[in-house]
């Protein structure tokens, strides 16, 4: 029988405190591989990485969120990934949500599958996300769903899976090395027609699980706005954006 092989990728910013704590919660039987790429951080996350026998690859100097899951990808596609799973380090999410996040995809009903914070009311909040940061979620999301035609419940979860023919099929490296990959990866999936679900998940939020500053926070709401302006730029044809428009077998 086909299995696919599995990889989890950690893209990882001083995460030495979580980093034990999220591989404890990681299903070893349902994973083949786990590769962390580490973003230049001050706190010996590298050499515990190393310690614990993950793939590790290193960024000589601080490269930002979306560099680092562009180094994220293109090594676990170079080990021959077939699902991969991203979720971030610091123990925020529960890793032990992969089993219901890799499903969709083994079945071939997704491409990709978002846990989601948002999709039963009440958990986030639950999980100790900030006010200020539930409805800036909200609001963006409103917004990302009316310009996208999407019906998502969250666009900016940490904790995701793509299969290897739809990261492959999309031209990641053209993204931003910023927060707001996460958002531009969504565009992709979008314009190529490919099938996104949702699971949803709890989440926790406590001192080293969160330290984006809200000055960051406004940077990567205010990125979300122009992302969105440059899909519309896109898909009227006023311009075409080398990240949206590599590939011309569009559904839509
Ligand atoms: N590569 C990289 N990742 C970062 C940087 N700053 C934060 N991160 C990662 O981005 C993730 C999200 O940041 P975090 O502070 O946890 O934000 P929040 O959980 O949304 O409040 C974290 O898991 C970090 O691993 C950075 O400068 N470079
Ligand atoms: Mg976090």
């Amino acid at each position: 029988m086909y299995s696919p092989k599995i990889v989890v990728v950690l893209p990882a910013y001083n995460a030495a405190k979580t980093l034990q704590k999220t591989l404890d919660d990681i299903p070893r039987d349902l994973v083949n591989d786990i590769i962390l790429v580490d973003d230049a951080s001050t706190d010996g996350t590298a050499e515990l990485a190393r310690s614990l026998g993950l793939k590790t690859f290193v960024h000589k100097k601080n490269k930002g969120y979306g560099a680092n899951q562009k180094t994220c990808y293109r090594e676990a596609l170079a080990i021959g990934a077939d699902i991969i799973i991203m979720v971030h380090p610091d123990h925020q999410y529960d890793p032990r949500y992969i089993p219901q996040i890799v499903e969709p995809i083994l079945r071939g009903e997704a491409e990709a599958v978002f846990g989601s914070r948002m999709m039963v009311a009440g958990w986030a909040l639950q999980g100790g996300m900030p006010y200020w940061k539930y409805i800036a979620n909200k609001v963006l999301t409103i917004f990302e769903n009316m310009i996208l035609g999407t019906k998502l419940t969250e666009f900016h979860s940490g904790f995701r899976a793509y299969s290897s023919r739809a990261l492959t099929a999309i031209p990641l490296e053209c993204n931003s090395d910023s927060f707001v990959f996460d958002t531009e990866i969504i565009v992709q999936l979008v314009l190529g027609g490919y099938t996104l679900k949702e699971v949803p998940i709890a989440t926790r939020y406590f001192k080293d699980a969160s330290s984006i500053s809200f000055l960051a926070s406004v940077c990567y709401g205010l990125d979300i706005i122009v992302v969105m302006c440059r899909y519309i730029i896109h898909r009227w044809g006023i311009r075409r954006f080398p990240q949206f428009s590599l590939y011309d077998n569009y559904k839509r």
